[in-house]
C-alpha cells in the first residue's frame, strides 16, 4: 500500500475507533474469535473469507503484527474490513499495538516504519478496544485479567496504566496466586489462579478467552481458561490456527461449551 493511502486508511479507521468504548458487549449472533495473528495474512484471510458475513461477530484478540512474514499486509487488511464491516469485526488491543506506551524490540514491523508511519499507526492503534464481553458468560481480551470490581471498570482503563499492562502483557501461570511477579526476562506480568477466580467471579464470566502466551497450557484453571493462538509464526506454539466459536444463544459454562476450529 502506498503512504498516501496508508494514512488515508488510518486516518479513516482512527474515528471508527473513537467511536468504541474499551468495552465491546455482544449480545446475540455467532462470535469467532481469533488469537495473536502476527503477520499471518493467510490466516486472517481464510478467517474472514469463511466467516465475516451476517450473522456472526468476528473478535481478534490483538497482535496482528511483527514476527510473521506479512505484518503491514496483514494489519492493513485487518483495518481495512474494520471500515467496510464496523459492527462485525472487533479488533482488541495486544502488546504490539501498545508501542505508544511501552516500546519494545524486537519488533520488525514498528522498526522498519518511517517515523511518521510509526506514529500514525501508534496514535490509531493505541485507540482500539481492550475487551469483549458476551451475552452468555465470556469476557476475552489478550493476556490476563486486571484486578477490577465490574466490568464498566475496563471503560475507565487508561493507555500504559497498570490495569492496561496487566490486560495487554499478563501471563497466566498454573499456581495458587494473585500477582506472582514479572518474568525475569521480560516485563510480562504473571498471574495465578487467585487472581483469575477472583476477577471472574467480580465479573460474572464463566469463560475467559485469551492468546498472547503462545507456549502456555491451552486450557487453565478448571476449563475456565482458554488460550488460542491463529498465527503460524511461532513453530513453538502448543497450537496454531486455532480459533473459538461460540453461539450466543447458549450459555457458555466451561471451554467444552465452545466449538473450536483449526483453519
Ligand atoms: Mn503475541
Amino acid at each position: 500500500m502506498l503512504k498516501d493511502e496508508t494514512i488515508d486508511l488510518l486516518n479513516k479507521v482512527e474515528k471508527v475507533f473513537e467511536e468504541e468504548s474499551n468495552l465491546i458487549r455482544i449480545e446475540s449472533g455467532r462470535v469467532i474469535f481469533v488469537g495473536d495473528t502476527h503477520g499471518d495474512l493467510e490466516a486472517t484471510k481464510i478467517i474472514t473469507e469463511r466467516y465475516l458475513n451476517s450473522g456472526n461477530k468476528l473478535v481478534f484478540l490483538g497482535d496482528y503484527v511483527d514476527r510473521g512474514p506479512f505484518s503491514a499486509e496483514n494489519l492493513n487488511t485487518l483495518l481495512s474490513l474494520k471500515l467496510e464491516y464496523p459492527e462485525n469485526l472487533f479488533l482488541l488491543m495486544g502488546k504490539h499495538e501498545g508501542q505508544q506506551a511501552i516500546p519494545f524490540h524486537p519488533a520488525d514491523f514498528w522498526e522498519r516504519l518511517s517515523p511518521e508511519l510509526y506514529n500514525r499507526y501508534a496514535s490509531v492503534l493505541s485507540k482500539l478496544p481492550l475487551a469483549v464481553s458476551t451475552a452468555n458468560g465470556i469476557i476475552a481480551l489478550h493476556g490476563a485479567l486486571p484486578d477490577i470490581k465490574n466490568l464498566e471498570d475496563i471503560n475507565s482503563i487508561e493507555l500504559g496504566d497498570e490495569l492496561w499492562h496487566h490486560i495487554t502483557w499478563g501471563d497466566w501461570s498454573n499456581a495458587e496466586g494473585d500477582h506472582l511477579g514479572s518474568s525475569f526476562f521480560s516485563s510480562r506480568p504473571l498471574f495465578g489462579r487467585n487472581r483469575f477466580e477472583n476477577t471472574m467471579s467480580n465479573l460474572g464470566k464463566n469463560v475467559l478467552i485469551r492468546s498472547h502466551q503462545p507456549n502456555a497450557m491451552q486450557i487453565m484453571y478448571d476449563r475456565k481458561c482458554l488460550t488460542i493462538f491463529t498465527s503460524s509464526a511461532y513453530r513453538s506454539a502448543v497450537l496454531q490456527r486455532t480459533i473459538a466459536i461460540t453461539d450466543l444463544s447458549v450459555e457458555v459454562k466451561t471451554i467444552d461449551d465452545l466449538t473450536l476450529e483449526t483453519v
